[in-house]
């Protein structure tokens, strides 16, 4: 009878084992969350994120464990290492984990405001995003989740329905990234205001504050300050001082 053993041996990532290292982190969970996520382990994944938690806040298995494991998996990729393949696999097994944190957070009963988030117009580049999302229901913010590849309109539209006291924007693409400042045009043509937080990789800090509105967003952490100061009212050129001044 064949040996059948090694029919599922993923030979490519087998191979480039010895090339590929994993940010180090000096606590044994967070570096278990840390290689599953870069390792695609959907299987395990969820255990080993639960194993964390029963040490580690939510907040600390997400900073340190998933994002920076996506850190590595950008890496990877950058250096030709990684293929689409495995990247998608990786991002699977870093939303299966947020997922746990998420739950694990859970979510204040009275909600202090209404954030819209969004992944940018021809974009399903929506890690950013999930994470952003993760944080402000954490800190007991209503968000609206428009998703990822989300038309200029629908966020237009969205924005009059719902009245958000911010509407975040994520896009990885230099090609998606430009949906932004047509979002921000638009609202300023309409007569509305309100501070539009862009991030993710593509952004920088130049583009985001060469439009009116716009306040660039380096790190997920700052969603929730960033909302807070929003519901209390903070203009949207004061949240530009603020956090890019
Ligand atoms: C994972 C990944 C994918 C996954 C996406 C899975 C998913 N669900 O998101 C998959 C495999 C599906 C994918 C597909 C593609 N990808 Co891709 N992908 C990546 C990769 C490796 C990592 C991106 C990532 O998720 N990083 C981790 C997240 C957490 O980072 P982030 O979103 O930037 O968020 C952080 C901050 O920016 C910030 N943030 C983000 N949003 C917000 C919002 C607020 C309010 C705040 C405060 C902060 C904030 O917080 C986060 C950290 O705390 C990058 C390479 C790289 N070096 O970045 C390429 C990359 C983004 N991909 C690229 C490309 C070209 C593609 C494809 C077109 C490939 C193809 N030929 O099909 C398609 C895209 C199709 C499309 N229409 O979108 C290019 C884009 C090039 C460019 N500059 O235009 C990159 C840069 C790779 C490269 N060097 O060429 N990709």
């Amino acid at each position: 009878m064949a040996d059948l053993s090694s029919v599922f041996v993923r030979y490519d990532l087998k191979k480039e084992a010895g090339e590929k290292t994993v940010a180090v982190s000096k606590d044994e969970l967070l570096q278990k969350v840390m290689t599953a996520v870069v390792d695609g382990d959907e299987d395990n994944i969820v255990d080993i994120v639960n194993q964390a938690l029963k040490v580690h806040d939510p907040l600390v298995v997400i900073r340190e464990g998933l994002v920076k494991a996506m850190n590595e998996v950008s890496r990877l990729w950058d250096e030709g290492i990684y293929y689409l393949p495995q990247t998608i696999i990786s991002s699977d097994a870093m939303m299966a984990g947020l997922d746990v944190c998420e739950k694990k957070m859970g979510h204040s009963m009275e909600k202090k405001g209404i954030v819209i988030t969004h992944t940018a117009e021809g974009d399903i580049h929506d890690l950013g995003q999930q994470i952003v999302n993760a944080l402000l229901r954490a800190n007991g913010f209503e968000v609206i989740d428009l998703g990822k590849d989300v038309p200029v309109d629908d966020v237009i539209n969205a924005i009059k329905q719902y009245k958000p006291a911010m509407v975040t924007g994520t896009a990885l693409m230099t090609t998606t990234m430009t949906a932004f400042n047509k979002i921000a045009n638009r609202l300023k043509r309409e007569g509305i205001e309100l501070p539009f937080v862009c991030g993710g990789g593509a952004v920088s800090l130049e583009y985001v504050t060469s439009f009116d509105l716009g306040i660039w967003g380096k790190e997920a952490q700052q969603a929730p300050p960033m909302a807070t100061d929003a519901v209390s009212g903070l203009s949207w050129e004061h949240m530009r001082d603020k956090y890019n001044g």
